[in-house]
């Protein structure tokens, strides 16, 4: 085999990783190890006995990439993914083009072994979008046999921060590639609080961005060119970005990633959820949520790696899923024992402090998953047509029954809170049926809940106050 140096991964101490491309045959990778004094673009034979000699020929990088390019866009597969769902295709057909450059764009850092950083919101949409990226990932580079370098972190904010971005800034630096390193961010960032990290790696990375929140006003990453959102092609929260992320790989991949896709429809309570993923996201929620239940203490990142393992592992993931749906179960009970309920004209508001009911040190279960499985309880013991609001830190959830949001909208709601405070409410968003608001300070949450309240009882009729 011939090839060239196209990363080096430089360890603790002296040892050095190579990564050789070899573009003779096809378009390999190969892992060598040891103390070569080789450089970047430095051709290579591989010797008889092992190991590599250097050439003593350069390939100039920008060669090197351009031949990895052409490469890379000649793997990418003609035809669209269809699920079956007509609006989900009809989304999926506009995107392909987008989603194309994408699949090319990762594919071929994947060709040259830069470092890729995966970063996954912690719910069972982006976790299913990076699980499906990985499962993909990891066949392109079996069938093509490449040795990649992704590195995957599971994001628990909404923002890509500044220190984000300091931070992937330094666990690439230990990388010296012909390629920039690739981040990549699912299900995440769409908001102004994003620019500051955007702004500190744009220069230094290429970016691909897949996500299906509704754009703000003032988000950098609209100028980036591999940000693609739902939003642009008309479609909506809806088509989530678990479905959008494994889209995107069937533009490199024929893996099936239908649960993930399904699990994220789910998880996110898309109008596209069937049954179809329905374990898979329960599955996904618990693991990504309470890591040390599954992990031990201190853990705080969980890879698609080992999400793979459990789900992989039939026995482990029953057990899971069983102590999954017990917690759930316990958490809906004690939620029902402690909300306060008002009757309204027709209608109940139903108020739940969720501080008081989650364990201190659990992040499970997630309270948007749980606000909305709450409500479905309530109208399971008769409680129908209910408005809920849970407030948790420095949040106000607010769902409302399907029948009832046709007559009362929650986003007038919102913006009558917004307007009359604008120094308390830092933020919100959401739809006629569920939506959150977002305040300044935890400290906060009492005053405004009670606000709220008072907003709702006068929109849907204050009637005589039943309040238990
Ligand atoms: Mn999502």
């Amino acid at each position: 085999m011939r090839g060239i140096v196209s990363c080096i991964k430089n360890g603790s101490g002296r040892d050095r990783t190579y990564f050789i491309t070899d573009v003779s045959d096809g378009f390999v990778t190969q892992e060598a190890l040891g103390n070569l004094p080789l450089a970047i673009g430095r051709a290579v034979e591989k010797k008889e006995s092992g190991g590599f000699a250097d050439s003593g020929t350069e390939v100039d990088g920008e060669e090197l990439k351009r031949i990895a390019s052409k490469a890379s866009s000649s793997l990418i597969r003609k035809e669209a993914y269809v699920t079956g769902n007509a609006d989900i295709d009809r989304i999926t057909s506009r995107m392909k083009g987008r989603l194309d450059e994408i699949a090319a764009l990762i594919i071929r850092k994947m060709m040259l072994s830069a470092p890729i950083v995966v970063r996954f919101h912690n719910d069972a949409d982006g976790s299913g979008g990076a699980y499906a990226l990985y499962l993909s990932a990891r066949d392109f580079a079996l069938s093509h046999s490449l040795k990649t370098n992704f590195l995957w972190i599971m994001q628990r904010g909404v923002s890509y921060s500044g220190q984000d971005a300091e931070s992937d800034i330094l666990i690439t630096n230990n990388y010296e590639c012909v390629e920039k390193p690739l981040l990549v961010v699912i299900d995440f960032g769409t908001n102004p609080e994003s620019n500051q990290g955007i702004g500190k790696i744009k220069d230094r990375f290429d970016i691909a961005w897949l996500d299906h929140h509704p754009i703000v006003p003032d988000f950098a990453g609209l100028e980036l060119p591999n940000y693609v959102n739902t939003w642009q092609f008309g479609g909506d929260s809806n088509y989530t970005a678990g479905l959008l992320t494994s889209v995107m790989c069937k533009s490199f991949s024929e893996v099936d990633t239908s649960e993930m896709e399904g699990a994220s429809l789910i998880g996110d309570y898309s109008d596209y959820a069937t049954e179809k993923g329905a374990d898979m996201s329960a599955l996904l929620d618990f693991v990504t949520s309470d890591l040390q239940a599954i992990y031990g203490p201190g853990k705080m990142n969980v890879t698609p790696q080992e999400i793979d393992a459990i789900v992989t592992n039939k026995d482990r993931s029953r057990e899971l899923l069983e102590y999954a749906n017990m917690r759930m179960e316990e958490a809906l009970d004690n939620g029902i024992k402690s909300i306060r309920k008002y009757s309204l004209r027709g209608a109940n508001l139903a108020v739940l402090d969720f501080e008081e009911i989650r364990s201190e040190d659990s992040k499970y279960p997630l309270p948007g998953r749980y606000a909305s499985k709450l409500l479905d309880r309530l109208d399971e013991k008769g409680m129908k047509r209910t408005v809920l609001v849970v407030s948790v830190g420095s949040y106000l959830l607010m769902r409302i029954d399907k029948g009832l949001c046709a007559e009362f909208d929650l986003t007038r709601a919102m913006d009558e809170m917004k307007n009359r405070y604008p120094d308390e409410i830092a933020g919100g968003g959401g739809h006629r049926c569920a939506g959150s608001i977002k305040l300044k300070f935890k400290e906060l949450s009492r005053q405004m809940t009670a606000s709220l309240v008072g907003i709702i009882r006068a929109e849907l009729g204050p009637k005589e106050a039943a309040e238990d």
